[in-house]
């Protein structure tokens, strides 16, 4: 371990207070052996491992709270209403919400930002109108945008960025005009792994009365989000990718903007009355919710959010970043390696080319050692696209992935350089 990781480490106290030994114990999955090595996991950012806290109560819930919500009057239907709502507000107090019903329980990221183009976005959004988002997005956070423009005859205008993979700030100042009516950034970049400032960027476009939506799927499980401190308009993550079950995810909204915003599905459980003239619909958050959710599902995001708060968010982050570190140093000594995003704020991803290997390559080498990473446009393609590459391999990290797994995906790159050489 060189210097600067344990300094990390040790400046967090982790050395001392965190055993990844025994966090790791907690996931069943990573006793796997695949292709008979000790399996590596190394693809979190496309989605966690689950605790056996979180499968015992995904597994609790079938077994003895089953029923539908806000349904039936009877003893299992109050018991997992009770369940359900109880788990949006402890999602809402993780997130530093100020009132649990801003929490709009959704599919996951790709649905809540859909949602906020297809109900508030219509409402605001009119023909010559900007929509602005940044080079670094997720296709999630730039194809919703681009069928509300299509639809509404507005444009987009993309933030630039360095070639570190940076936002470029003057040029976002320079973006917001009186056209702009709405910014969409992701917090952190899925694919380079950069941290953009979205606190300063929510105040620059709020001096302008534009609202900005956050994705959050890329921050949420590596930092501690507040959303009174970033005073984002809203913010969407999921909770696959936070230890939680898949299907599962979160909309964050400020109540200003909720309150009259018009229903995205209609269908059971939004509905105030029905005839076949006219609907009245509920208050949200049902109001955006309708039909059977994923109860279970959001119950066990509860559970894998009070297993990270168990830990805590500042250690998760610190221990990410020493590991994020660790690794790039180990990178930087392998023949051909070139790392893309260089960012000074960086979380738990680190994406790479190698010489002329095709990323899909090095990944389907990497698997014949049990090591799993991410090889290929990772979303991103206009991303990739300012890079200059069709694509990358990435490899994301989480809590539970340790020094050693970086030395042996170290050791099979090496291997792959020396193949490639012959
Ligand atoms: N936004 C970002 C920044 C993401 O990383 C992802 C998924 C999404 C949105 C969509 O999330 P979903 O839960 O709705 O699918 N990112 C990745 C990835 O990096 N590899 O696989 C999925």
């Amino acid at each position: 371990m060189t210097e600067s990781s344990q300094t990390a480490l040790n400046r967090a106290g982790i050395q001392s207070s965190f055993d990844v030994n025994a966090l790791r114990a907690q996931f069943p999955i990573l006793k796997k052996r695949v292709r008979g090595n000790p399996f590596v996991y190394l693809d979190n950012a496309a989605t966690t491992q689950k605790p056996q806290s979180v499968i015992d109560v995904l597994n609790q819930y079938y077994t003895d709270q089953n029923a539908n919500i806000h349904r039936g009057i009877h003893y299992l239907s109050e018991q997992a209403t009770e369940a359900y709502e109880d788990a949006r507000s402890r999602i809402s107090k993780f997130i530093n919400v100020p009132s649990e019903r801003q929490i709009i329980f959704v599919r996951g990221t790709t649905e809540g930002i859909n949602l906020i183009a297809q109900t508030f976005g219509r409402q605001r959004v009119r023909s010559g109108d900007e929509i602005l988002i940044s080079t670094l997005e997720h296709h999630s956070n730039i194809v919703p945008w681009q069928l509300l423009a299509e639809a509404q005859g507005a444009n987009i205008k993309v933030i630039p960025i360095d070639d570190r993979g940076v936002l470029d700030l003057d040029a976002y100042g320079k973006l917001l005009n009186d056209r702009t009516r709405i910014v969409a950034l992701s917090h952190v970049s899925n694919a380079i792994g950069t941290v953009s400032p979205i606190a300063e960027m929510c105040r620059e476009a709020h001096q302008r009365d534009i609202p900005v939506i956050v994705d959050g799927a890329q921050s949420a499980p590596h930092m501690k989000v507040d959303m009174q401190a970033l005073d984002c308009d809203f913010f969407v993550f999921s909770g696959h990718k936070i230890f939680g079950p898949t299907g599962t995810g979160v909309l964050y909204g400020k109540d200003k903007w909720l309150r009259d915003m018009p229903p995205y599905e209609g269908g059971g459980g939004m509905i105030q009355s029905v005839t076949f003239e006219k609907t009245r619909f509920l208050e949200y958050p049902a109001r955006f919710e309708a039909g059977t959710p994923h109860i279970a599902g959001s119950i066990g995001f509860a559970a894998a959010l009070d297993f990270v708060e168990e830990i805590g968010m500042e250690k998760i982050a610190a221990y990410e970043h020493g590991i994020l570190q660790y690794a790039t140093e180990q990178f930087s000594q392998i023949d051909g390696l070139k790392i893309l995003g260089t960012a000074p704020e960086k979380a738990a991803v680190l994406s790479f080319i190698l010489d002329d290997v095709h990323p899909h390559d090095i990944s389907t080498f990497l698997d014949q050692d049990g090591i799993a990473i991410r090889a290929g446009h990772h979303c991103a393609q206009p991303l990739m696209n300012r890079f200059g590459v069709a694509g990358t391999a990435r490899a994301s990290f989480s809590i539970y992935n340790t020094r050693e797994e970086v030395d042996v995906l170290a050791a099979s790159l090496r291997k792959i350089v020396r193949f490639f050489k012959r």
